[in-house]
């Protein structure tokens, strides 16, 4: 019988690639999507015939029982959360709404609905913060340096709890940075390669960060979706770190994207102090061994692979835009 996977948060970065995999595999796949007067489903549209899409909001409770009753899926993948951690301190009561008490509204819906439905929840290594040891794995205690940071352990801390108190199949992920060229273009990946493309194109010339120095694990989204699945399809739910096990700092990958089209990134950074975050998180790195020994997981898109990738996706989409092409798909 057709498998059926309800995902939210799929018009995201992840839950595109994650709709991608879950069809590959044979999945009927529905997603959960937020009312807005303007669709915006770039990242899905690919693949819009072969999805269903349901409205339902977060912050609405009924809105999500009854997406659970009308689906009736076997695994629900809760992608969908305020993701931006700049965003967190100037909306830090609806990033708690959204990222953590949004958690406990899809879990009650399971509760509710069926509580044989395997669970996979978004948790962060920005859980992490100021880390006291490195890597960082799934006994490291957390000391989150943001709201958002705080409200993904609320969301880590209650999928947990329904897994103890109702045995749920509930799982927490707690990955590491991931990008794509489907990133958002506030996050400093995607602002980087974007600005590349614009400054080797002609069309801008500097680009403002905040901190060079911070260091992250960054890894490639669509390796990383495969680990949500993975940990849906094991006998027993746990948690799990996905991580590449490398850090660079953003310094780093700027250097890097830059040398991918032969500028000297020097000619065109400037720090803008108020990039600068009230609390920053200074350094995280992973280690993934309980994924790679019990999921058999690890990533195959390295560092300089990601960088390039995203490099020359920008390149042809601002190329495109210059031309005013449609961009294939
Ligand atoms: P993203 O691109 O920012 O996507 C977030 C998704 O959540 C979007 O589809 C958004 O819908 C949806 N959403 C936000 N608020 C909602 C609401 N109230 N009701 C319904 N849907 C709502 O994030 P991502 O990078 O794909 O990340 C996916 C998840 O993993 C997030 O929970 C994120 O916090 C977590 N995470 C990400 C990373 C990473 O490095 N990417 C690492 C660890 C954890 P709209 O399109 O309507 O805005
Ligand atoms: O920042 C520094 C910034 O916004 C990375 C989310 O997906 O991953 C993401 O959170 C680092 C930080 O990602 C700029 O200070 C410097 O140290 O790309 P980011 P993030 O905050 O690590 C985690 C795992 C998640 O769960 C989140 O949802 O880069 N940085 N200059 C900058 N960052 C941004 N955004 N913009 C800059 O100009």
């Amino acid at each position: 019988m057709t498998r059926k996977a309800l995902i939210t948060g799929i018009t995201g970065q992840d839950g595109a690639y994650l709709a991608e995999l879950l069809l590959d595999r044979g999945y009927e796949v529905h997603g959960m999507v937020r009312r807005s007067s303007t669709e915006r489903f770039e990242r899905i549209n690919h693949l819009r015939d072969r999805l269903t899409l349901h409205q339902a909001d977060l912050l609405d409770q009924l809105s999500i029982v009854k997406v659970l009753q009308d689906v009736r899926p076997e695994e629900v993948y809760n992608l969908a959360a305020q993701s931006f951690v700049p965003t967190s301190w100037l909306q830090p009561l609806l990033t708690g709404e959204f990222t953590a008490l949004g958690v406990t509204r899809m879990l009650e819906a399971v509760r509710l609905v069926d509580r044989k439905i395997r669970f996979y929840q978004a948790s962060s290594s920005e859980m992490f913060g100021a880390a006291r040891e490195e890597p960082q794995n799934e006994q490291t205690p957390f000391y989150p340096r943001s709201p958002y940071g705080v409200a993904k352990v609320y969301g880590h801390w209650i999928t947990v709890n329904y897994r103890e108190s109702y045995d749920i199949f509930a799982c927490s992920g707690i990955l590491f940075n991931h990008e794509s060229p489907r990133r958002g273009k506030e996050f400093v990946s995607r602002k980087i390669t974007d600005a590349v493309a614009r400054i080797k194109l002609g069309v801008q010339e500097k680009l403002l960060l905040g901190n060079l120095d911070a260091a992250r694990d960054w890894g490639f989204a669509g390796d990383y979706v495969r680990a949500m699945w993975l940990m849906l399809q094991r006998d027993a739910p746990s948690d799990y770190v996905v991580a590449t096990g490398r850090k660079h700092t953003v310094r780093e990958l700027v250097e890097e994207a830059f040398a991918q089209v032969d500028l000297d990134w020097h000619d065109h950074i400037e720090v803008d102090p108020r990039l600068i975050r009230p609390a920053e998180v200074n350094k995280l790195r992973g280690d993934a061994g309980r994924a790679r020994a019990e999921l058999g997981w690890q990533p195959e898109v390295t560092f300089p692979e990601l960088v390039k990738m995203m490099v020359e996706a920008d390149l042809r989409r601002v190329q495109c835009e210059l031309n005013q092409q449609e961009l294939p798909p």
